[in-house]
């Protein structure tokens, strides 16, 4: 499939998306954002991929959505289309790691795309930021929700009520990305790290991202169970034999992704 809006490269094991609308700083245009949720549904299906890094260019990862395109929609447009919707869909429902590389600007559903990801690694330069209020309007991706489970309510109150942006230090501080790296290494370092997941067991890495975003949807104790099930069931694949096999016999493990 060719796309005019992103560009797709595999990498070994890992599928990599890239946002290319410089021009616009990476804002998230319809076609964008079908062509977005066509490469998941492309990477999702392709056996070989064990792994995504979604990024941008050095100086935004998405600065929101696309302002000119939806400054005329009307409430009754972005209502019955369900404007967004079926992106956060698309990307919450993926079962193969996504690591969003950000390096400069991901604000407005440039930040949210970035928190739907598992885990967020950071450029010394990233900028992240709600800034809808200064435009008239909210966050409409989950930035109040999922920024406020990440930063705690006072950091998201004050970015939502702003539109104050926070820095990649901060941003580590407050336990929205994992980790910082040097802008020119970024998309190496998220490649690299993909990679690694690529390689471990496809079915037990499913398990594992299951397991962690269960934790926002249902109790602690709920979660526990559903991880105690999820851990008892690993001893019933060939990975998990494996796994601890050659860990006894001082060896790297052959996963066979069964
Ligand atoms: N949309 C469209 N164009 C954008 C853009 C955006 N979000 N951000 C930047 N651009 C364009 C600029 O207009 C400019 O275009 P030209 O003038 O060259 O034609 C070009 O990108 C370069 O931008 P600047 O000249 O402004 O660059 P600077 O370095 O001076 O400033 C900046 C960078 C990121 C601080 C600034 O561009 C900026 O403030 N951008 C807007 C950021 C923003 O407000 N983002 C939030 C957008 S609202 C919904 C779901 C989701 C959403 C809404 C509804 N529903 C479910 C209903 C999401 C909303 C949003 O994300």
């Amino acid at each position: 499939m060719a796309y005019s809006q992103i560009i797709v490269d595999i990498k070994g094991g890992v599928g990599v998306i890239r946002l290319d609308r410089p021009e616009s700083l990476n804002a998230l245009c319809a076609e964008l954002l079908v062509e977005l949720r066509e490469a998941l549904d492309t990477l999702e299906a392709d056996d070989n991929i064990g792994a995504i890094v979604l990024t941008g260019s050095k100086k935004a990862f998405a600065a929101g959505a696309d302002i000119k395109e939806m400054k005329s929609k009307t409430f009754i447009d972005v209502y019955m289309d369900d404007f967004f919707a079926d992106t956060e869909q698309r990307i919450s429902s993926c079962r193969k790691p996504i690591i969003a590389a950000v390096a400069g600007y991901a604000l407005g559903g440039g930040c949210e795309i970035a928190m739907l990801c598992d885990f967020i690694l950071a450029a010394d330069n990233a900028q992240f930021g709600q800034p809808e209020i200064k435009l008239g309007t909210i966050p409409g991706v989950g930035g109040t929700q999922r920024l406020t489970r990440f930063v705690g309510k006072s950091k998201a109150m004050e970015m939502c009520l702003t539109g104050r942006m926070m820095g990649a230090e901060e941003a580590e501080r407050a336990g929205l990305v994992s980790r910082i790296v040097p802008v020119d290494d970024l998309v190496d370092e998220a490649i690299k790290v993909a990679g690694e997941i690529a390689d471990l067991s496809r079915p037990i890495v499913t398990m594992a991202k299951e397991s962690v975003n269960k934790s926002y949807e249902t109790t602690l104790r709920e979660g526990i169970m559903f991880e105690r099930r999820l851990f008892h069931s690993t001893f019933a694949t060939e990975d998990q034999k494996e796994g601890m096999a050659a860990f006894a016999e001082k060896r790297t493990p052959e996963f066979k992704n069964r």
